[in-house]
Formats: C-alpha cells, structure tokens, sequence
C-alpha cells in the first residue's frame, strides 16, 4: 500500500472510530445535536385500529405552519414520513460524496509539487471526512443508522455525487477539484443553511466555510500555475475541458427532469432550483475564468443581453445518466475503494467498541 492510499486509509479509520465511539455513549446517543432521543417517532409506528387520524392532521397543520412561516423543524418535532424519508435520502447521498469525494485529491498527496501544498491538500482531504461526519450525524438525527446508511454506500444502493466518478489525472485536476467542483459544491449548499430542517442547517453552516477555503486554494494552485510555463498553462486547459462538462451535470437534471425538486422546494429543503443554480454557476464561474486565462469548453457561452445571465451549449444528460447507473470512469474503483477502507477499519471499531465498554462499565462501578 503506497502512502497516499495509507494516509487516505488511516484518515478513514479515524473517521470511523470517530463514529464509532460517538455511538457508543448510550445506545441512541446521537453526535451532532448531542441528542438522546427515546425511540424515534416516525409517525408509522400508529397500529391501524388504534390511528388517531384528528390527532395526525393536527401534528400536520401544526408542522405546515413552521414551514410556510420558514421555521425550522428539529429532531424531536412530528414531520410527515415522506419528509424525514427525503431528508435522510438526501443527507446521506450528501455524506457519502463527501467521503467518496476524498479519493480523488487523497491520490494525489503524496505526489504534491511542494510541502505547502501538500500540506493545503492535506487539511483540505481531512475536511472533507470532516463534513461526512456532520452530515452523517446530521441524518442519525432522523432516525436512521449510520451502519444502514454505510450499507447503503458499500452495496450500490446509494448514490454519491456523479463528479467523483471522474479520474484526477493531473496537478492541474486537483487545482480543478478546488475551483470547479468545490465552487459548484459551495453554490448548491449555500441556500442549504437555509433549509427548514433544522440539524442539516446548521451542518452546512460550518461546511459552507470550509469550502470556501477549499474553493480558493483550488484557485489559488490554477493560478500559480498559469504564470508558470506554457507546459503547465496547457495543463490547466486540458483539464477544465474535461472537467467542465461534469461539474455542470453535478446540480442535477434539468428541473423539466427532476422528479424530487417540486416537493422539495414546498418544504423548503430546496430553495433554488437545479437549473437556476446551474445558471448563477455559470455567470459566476466565466470572470473567475477570465482572471485565470483559461477558455472554457463551450462554443455556445455568451452573454444575453436580455437574460441578463450567459447563455450556454447543451449538456451531455446521457453521459450523466451512464454515470449514475455506475459505468462512469471510475465507479467500479471508488467502490472498491471505499468498501476496502471500511473492512481495513473494522479492528478499529471492534476495538473502540471494547474501549467504549470497558469505560462504561468502569463508570458504573465507580457510581456504585
Ligand atoms: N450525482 O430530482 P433530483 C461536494 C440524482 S458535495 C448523483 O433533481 P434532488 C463537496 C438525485 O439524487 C457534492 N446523483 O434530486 C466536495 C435523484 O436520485 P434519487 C454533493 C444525482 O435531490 C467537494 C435523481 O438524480 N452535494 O462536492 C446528481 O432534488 C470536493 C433526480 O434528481 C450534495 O449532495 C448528481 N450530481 O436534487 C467533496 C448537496 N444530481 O435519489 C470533496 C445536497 C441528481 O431520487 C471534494 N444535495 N442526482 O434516486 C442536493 O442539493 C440535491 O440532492 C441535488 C439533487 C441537487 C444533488
């Protein structure tokens, strides 16, 4: 095992015994919002005979209010199953791209061009496991085990950003991960300290900051290398025409195509449409490109006048479509990969298990 993929393990198995403790205080000890909770209500646990249906439309009204006041639901309040089950879907599918999203940059560390970005880089992969972790625990808050959503991951059941199926070949690709895919990251999650439900709010506060550095230290390696050699600015180009296209499928399928985005927006986890974050992306994204002296890959961009927003060429959707249904570039080894870090850490579990134990019950004897 090379460097990188230990240093990328061992960030892994610190992750999990980092989640692994945090469960084992108390069986239902939750993380993030330190939130003991009695079994979760659901709202499916009601037994048929027994449903008070006044009593539902009741808890319903009250939970419609909070969201068209633009309150914020929490852990304890009733929400109707459909919401919890989107939020958990979403959440989740949020964690695991930040952990799958590790694997790209992680493989380039050890091949750093110096000790300051190797130690950028470094701090960036951390916080990247960092915000699987709020995310995870955010989606516990739900009711929903971190185990099962792991499962999830490892058997293909979940998915995880369509992006991070695509090969880091380059330095400049890693620069490229910064700019592009944590600046789209940022532009979708931003609205997202908004949504209603409170926990995954205020995750996204704190891992919106983070990207930001993220976002500008990718910036920052580009530019750094734009006034290096004409070997290292074609670099650069050659890797945002292959990374352009994709990081432009990552806000999701046109909203024409976008089964979950009516109802998300209702309840307020949406606030900006796929479409209308993928637009203000874009108009952002061509000055950024400009300062740098990189073209982006796209004949059609220009300026409407009347839209007042940059028009653009179309989207290959087939090509995402493929990704999603796994046959991207890199699908079968990010898998792979992830799926071999969680059997490489399962001593660690076990043995943060036993610790766990041993503490407590050294607690109880002590409390005796
Ligand atoms: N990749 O009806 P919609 C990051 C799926 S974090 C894969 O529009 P929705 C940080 C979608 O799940 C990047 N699948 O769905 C970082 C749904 O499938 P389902 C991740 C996608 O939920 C940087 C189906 O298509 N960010 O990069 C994608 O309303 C650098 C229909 O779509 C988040 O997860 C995709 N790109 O809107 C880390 C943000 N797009 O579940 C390391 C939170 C769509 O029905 C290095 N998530 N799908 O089977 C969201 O904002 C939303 O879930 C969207 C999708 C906007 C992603």
């Amino acid at each position: 095992m090379g460097y990188t993929s230990k240093l990328v393990a061992a960030i892994g198995l610190l992750a999990q015994a980092h989640f692994r403790l945090s469960r084992n205080f108390g069986a239902l000890h939750m993380y993030t919002q330190s939130l003991d909770q009695s079994p979760v209500n659901t709202n499916e646990s009601v037994s048929g005979a027994a449903v008070d249906i006044h009593q539902d439309a009741h808890k319903q009204a009250a939970f419609d209010r909070i969201i068209d006041a633009d309150g914020k639901i929490e852990a304890q309040d009733w929400m109707p199953v459909a919401y919890r089950k989107t939020l958990v879907r979403q959440i989740s599918q949020h964690a695991h791209s930040e952990i799958v999203g590790m694997l790209p940059e992680g493989n380039w560390i050890s091949r750093a061009p110096s000790l300051k970005r190797k130690s950028i880089l470094m701090a960036k992969v951390q916080d990247e496991a960092g915000h699987g972790l709020y995310l995870y625990s955010a989606a516990e808050t739900l009711g929903t085990s971190r185990d099962d959503m792991l499962d999830a991951l490892h058997t293909g059941r979940a998915k995880y950003s369509s992006i991070f199926n695509y090969p880091t070949l380059s330095w400049a690709d890693v620069g490229m991960v910064g700019w592009l895919v944590d600046g789209a990251a940022i532009m979708n999650q931003v609205p997202l300290c908004r949504c209603t439900y409170g926990p995954y709010a205020r995750a996204m506060i704190r891992v919106c900051k983070e990207e930001s550095f993220h976002q500008r230290q990718g910036y920052d390696a580009l530019l750094a290398m734009m006034q290096g050699s004409q070997a290292q600015r074609d670099m650069v180009q050659e890797s945002l025409n292959r990374w352009w296209w994709p990081v432009l499928m990552m806000f999701g399928p046109p909203d024409s195509d976008s089964p979950n985005s009516a109802q998300g927006m209702r309840w307020g986890i949406k606030r900006i449409s796929n479409d209308d974050l993928r637009q203000k992306f874009i108009d952002a994204t061509v000055a950024q490109a400009e300062t740098l002296g990189v073209q982006l890959p796209d004949p059609d961009l220009k300026w409407n006048e009347t839209r007042q927003h940059y028009d653009f060429g179309p989207i290959n959707w087939a090509e995402f479509h493929d990704v999603l249904a796994g046959k991207g570039p890199c699908n079968v080894e990010r898998l792979a990969t992830r799926v071999k870090a969680h059997q490489d850490g399962q001593w660690v579990r076990e043995a943060a298990t036993a610790y766990a134990a041993k503490q407590a019950s050294r607690q109880q004897r002590l409390a005796a």
